[in-house]
């Protein structure tokens, strides 16, 4: 049998652990960037990118987060990108070069748009 001072102290590195733990997953939330000058969100919802077309500096990251109950694609012309967006999905794109870069939605193909890097 172990004597219940040992548990206590026991107990507590574990809590202090496990909320260390939390404390870490939520600072990297891919779903919540953290609000940054170099980091830019697309919203996909209705069908549509919002901004369709968005201007951004050089080394900017763009966010996409697909607000629509189905699933979408970010898929640019030049292929240089092609990612799934599931249903509440997210990916990122950083952009070094400047450049006019179309994309659209591969599943729906009346869906377009533009990331300018200037
Ligand atoms: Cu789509």
């Amino acid at each position: 049998m172990r004597q219940g001072i040992l548990l206590r102290t026991c107990g507590i590195y574990v809590l202090l652990f496990v909320l260390l733990v939390l404390a870490a997953c939520t600072g990297q939330r891919e779903e919540a960037p953290s609000p940054d000058k170099s980091s830019v969100t697309v919203e996909v919802k209705n069908l549509r990118f919002v901004p369709d077309e968005l201007r951004v500096k050089r080394g900017t990251t763009v966010v996409w987060v697909n607000r629509d109950p189905f699933a979408h694609t970010v898929t640019f012309s030049d292929g240089s990108f092609d990612e799934r967006l599931e249903r509440g999905g997210s990916t990122t794109r950083s952009f070094s070069e400047p450049g006019r870069y179309e994309y659209t939605c591969k599943i729906h193909p009346s869906m377009k748009g533009v990331v300018i890097v200037e």
